[in-house]
């Protein structure tokens, strides 16, 4: 899968770009950073370009002041894309052309290896995963700043180490993650159990918007531009579709977001098999068989339910 050649890739060159997909979680982020400083400590020189996540919920990962976009107008012998699957994805997909080397490091099934050298483990729950041995092949100590970013990603990405993605593998790399004095359950609680008043506010309005289809095998939430209107842009709707998702009898949970008008963000989750990554690349985005999203355009907000579910075939 092309880890060796990126071991001597990353051992042969000196300066780095480490990159990631827009609106970055923690996947993304403490991946990014965890490899970040992996690099800096055998002597490399890593330049981040990625947003900067807002709202403070990352803010126990320090690496992320370095965000600063000292990355602009310069060239770099490595780029390394990772958490994304393709490149329209990506922060910034234009930053490719100036890394003279091009790395994709990746989980995402969807992805057919867009750089010249792609390590993509399906099997990894994170791509912290990925990075995890990526480390451990590049002989850099793993330290509790690195272990605090990688614990970041994988509890992000496997849903607190409740999803089906989880394997021995992930328990095996968080079991040595342990080893550092973190206090892993702050970020836990942090990142799956703190909320805010708003974002209550807004569970309870879209829990008044569920349907059933097919049986009460599907499970919607549809909201329309008016509905969104009411809570503010950047309205927290992370962790809203699981509650459509729960219901007992539910194997497909779909939410419908109208951003603006006759523009929809629509999100899929699976309990069982179904495959819903299917739906979301029929319209052109993607992600995984238990979680994917894309976006519709130009249809009504009457149809786009109907649409969608033609495609939800048990
Ligand atoms: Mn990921």
């Amino acid at each position: 899968m092309g880890m060796n050649k990126i071991v001597t890739a990353i051992k042969e060159n000196s300066t780095f770009l480490i990159s990631t997909h827009k609106s970055p979680d923690g996947d993304a982020l403490g991946s990014s950073i965890a490899l970040g400083l992996g690099l800096k400590k055998i002597g490399k020189e890593v330049v981040y370009a990625f947003e900067k996540p807002g709202g403070g919920k990352f803010s126990f990962l320090n690496e992320l002041n370095e965000i600063n976009g000292s990355y602009i107008d310069k060239s770099f012998d490595v780029g390394i894309f990772l958490d994304s699957s393709d490149p329209d994805h990506l922060f910034d997909s234009s930053l490719m052309e100036r890394c003279r080397l091009r790395i994709n490091i990746d989980h995402h099934v969807s992805n057919e290896g867009y750089c010249h050298l792609n390590y993509v483990d399906v099997n990894a729950s994170a791509t912290g995963e990925a990075v995890y041995e990526l480390l451990l092949n590049l002989e850099t100590d793993i330290d509790e700043e690195i272990a605090l970013a990688l614990y970041t990603a994988i509890v992000s990405d496997t849903g607190n180490f409740k999803y089906s993605n989880v394997t021995y593998k992930t328990h095996e790399i968080a079991s040595k993650l342990y080893k550092f004095p973190n206090r892993y359950w702050e970020i836990s609680r942090k990142l799956f159990d703190e909320t805010t008043f708003e974002k209550v506010q807004l569970i309870g309005y879209a829990l008044g918007k569920i349907s059933l289809a097919k049986d009460g095998r599907v499970a919607v939430i549809h909201l329309s531009y008016e509905d969104l209107k009411k809570f503010s842009d950047d309205a927290d709707m992370e962790g809203v579709i699981n509650y459509a998702r729960d219901i007992r009898g539910v194997e497909v949970a779909v939410m419908i977001k109208e951003t603006s008008k006759d523009i929809f963000k629509v999100s899929f989750r699976a309990n069982t098999d179904f495959d819903v990554s299917k739906i979301a690349v029929y319209y052109g985005g993607g992600g995984h068989s238990k979680a994917a999203g894309c976006t519709i355009r130009d249809m009504k907000f009457e149809d786009v339910l109907e649409d969608i579910k033609s495609h939800i075939v048990f």
